[in-house]
């Protein structure tokens, strides 16, 4: 399977990895750690030493205690400096934008970025696909329900009976928006959501049931990184000390059908995977 985006071609015939750049005063587990161009340069230079294969910069969190959403000028000017950066330092490097707004999708992908990652899916911005569409981009469709101020709560964790299902038309619904709007299904990758809107045990089932998402037919990515459902199971509070619990959702995942992972911490992630998927799929 291969994944079309603004400068090429991501082939997935092994797991690829995210590495993410918070420029964010409050995400739930990194915030304000990066005040500083150069302190985002640093991350960046690690994440890619340690085998990531694209950063994701974020200028706006959803963390879930209830995030404060910025204006699109504050989103810009956090994130254009670090892609800037990133494509000056890192030739070549794959860059994807974590943002729910056109304009910054727009601005971002002039400025470097070859993905756009909506964690609303299209729903939020009504031009978003159409940019998305026009600047060529490959898009990360995630699920979630509501706004940027509460789609990590449970405000909307109301499900029926069968979680997985309702996560899955919901994906399927985005899709269309993606269709509709002239985007080819090759440039659209498909994310569950995993803590967004969703209380622990409906994270640990979409995870559980991921083949049903990646039986729509697009490649799967998962954020797990650090979450609170991991803290639930571990009973690690720290969300920075969440790295072994991460890297077990991860293998789990990989073997339900993911093949994109958004994580903090990437050597630990890229060396379990890749051991992984010698094992899952027999080919080191
Ligand atoms: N999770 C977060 C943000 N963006 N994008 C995708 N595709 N999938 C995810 O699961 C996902 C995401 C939330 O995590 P984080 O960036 O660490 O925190 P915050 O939103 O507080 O900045």
């Amino acid at each position: 399977m291969h994944w079309q985006h603004a400068s090429g071609t991501l082939s997935l015939d092994k797991p690829r990895i995210f590495g993410i750049v918070n420029v964010t005063p409050d995400s739930f587990s990194d915030g304000g750690r990066l005040t500083s161009v150069d302190d985002a340069r640093r991350l960046i230079d690690r994440l890619v030493a340690e085998g990531a294969d694209a950063i994701d910069v974020g200028g706006e969190s959803t963390r879930p205690q209830g995030a404060t959403p910025v204006s699109a000028d504050e989103e810009l000017r956090r994130v254009i400096p670090v892609i800037e950066a990133a494509v000056k330092d890192h030739h070549g490097i794959l860059i994807s934008v974590d943002t729910v707004k056109s304009r910054v999708a727009e601005e971002c992908a002039a400025a470097g970025a070859s993905i756009v990652n909506d964690v609303s899916a299209f729903r939020l911005d009504a031009e978003m696909a159409a940019v998305c569409a026009r600047v060529r981009v490959g898009v990360v469709l995630m699920h979630s329900r509501g706004d940027v101020a509460d789609m990590a709560t449970f405000t909307h964790a109301t499900y029926g009976d069968d979680p997985v299902r309702e996560i899955t038309d919901e994906l399927c619904v985005a899709l269309e928006r993606a269709t509709a709007a002239e985007i080819p299904a090759e440039r659209v990758v498909l994310d569950p959501g995993i803590g967004f809107s969703k209380r622990s045990a409906q994270s640990i089932a979409a995870l559980r049931e991921l083949d049903r998402i990646a039986a729509i037919g697009r490649p799967v990515m998962v954020g797990v990184s650090r979450k609170r459902f991991i803290g639930e199971l571990t009973g690690v509070t720290t969300p920075a000390d969440r790295v072994a619990g991460t890297v077990g959702a991860n293998v789990a995942a990989l073997d339900r059908g993911a093949r994109l992972f958004r994580v903090h911490d990437v050597k630990p992630n890229r060396e379990a995977l890749d051991v992984a998927w010698a094992v899952l799929d027999g080919a080191p």
